[in-house]
């Protein structure tokens, strides 16, 4: 397909400079939005940016990505200016302690969820740790990668795309905004309201020292998260495994798995799958 930006009429163009004026204000976290045509992957640009010393609240997204990341060297596929694709840099600093970073995806899915009900009027779940589901099937991913004292969060979501261009997956099946039925497609105030949200659990969370349940996040995460209250398979890192109903997820931002034993067991990391 040629790469005109117009070939496509549904599928305009991000607006780069009026994204810069909305989203780059006095005192506010972002302080550089870089809209890109074409690029390998945003979280490697991110990651590269932040090994260079960047400072926190770069933005890079891309209208077409060629080495989509997924997790343990997975990929995230994506036609062009059909979805979203970007990657944020945050140094949380001192004040928070690294242990509390794993709210970082989570605290993405958040944002991710509310931007989509509010904008898109399309109801959406978490599975722990962060894909979000449409009518069960996964709508956008997250990757988070560690770069020192960084964090570069990579967010991959799909609006437009249509059925026959959805990647075919090992696990589950992918969607769409559009295939959902979304009131708007519009990708311009989708990415406006999930910048927004992430910029105000982070600067929230950040001020509360990274607890989660003060600044509310842990209980905005219960609230949208599909894996509680479902029996689950979690496939650890490792050949290990742990099944069982999923109870909560806790104030560190681990899933809570209690066994037909009445074993209580805490993963950090892992493939989950609702079995029930
Ligand atoms: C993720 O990994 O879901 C994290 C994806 C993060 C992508 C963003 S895009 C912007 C930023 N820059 C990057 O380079 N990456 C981030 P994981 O849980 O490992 O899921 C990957 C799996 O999802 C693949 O193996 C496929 O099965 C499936 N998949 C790939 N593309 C998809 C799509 N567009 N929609 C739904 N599923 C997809």
């Amino acid at each position: 397909m040629p790469a005109s930006p117009y070939t496509d009429l549904d599928r305009p163009p991000l607006p780069a400079r009026a994204l810069q004026r909305a989203l780059v204000v006095p005192g506010g976290l972002w302080r550089r939005i870089d809209v890109l045509a074409e690029t390998g992957s945003t979280n490697a640009d991110v990651v590269a940016a932040a090994r260079g010393g960047v400072p926190e609240g770069l933005v890079v997204v891309a209208e077409r990505q060629l080495a989509g990341r997924g997790r343990r060297d997975r990929h995230w596929v994506s036609p062009p200016r059909a979805g979203l694709t970007l990657s944020v840099l945050l140094r949380p600093g001192p004040q928070v302690p690294t242990k509390t970073w794993a709210w970082l995806p989570l605290l993405a899915g958040v944002a991710l969820r509310a931007a989509i009900a509010r904008q898109a009027e399309v109801e959406a779940a978490l599975k722990w740790p962060n894909d979000l589901l449409v009518d069960g099937a996964k709508c956008a991913g997250i990757l988070a990668e560690v770069v020192g004292d960084a964090v570069v969060l990579g967010i991959g979501l799909n609006v437009t795309t249509r059925p026959a261009e959805l990647p075919e997956t090992a696990g589950l099946a992918a969607t769409s905004l559009q295939i959902a039925g979304a009131r708007v497609t519009d990708r311009d105030p989708l990415l406006r309201a999930l910048l927004r949200g992430v910029a105000q659990w982070y600067l929230g969370w950040r001020e509360a020292g990274g607890d989660a349940e003060m600044c509310g996040l842990l209980g905005a995460y219960r609230e949208g998260c599909a894996t509680i209250g479902r029996e689950v398979r979690v496939e650890l890192p490792g050949a290990a495994e742990v099944c069982g109903t999923a109870t909560t997820v806790d104030n560190d931002g681990l899933l809570v798995i209690r066994s037909a034993d009445h074993t209580e067991k805490r993963v950090s990391a892992g493939e989950v799958r609702h079995v029930r």
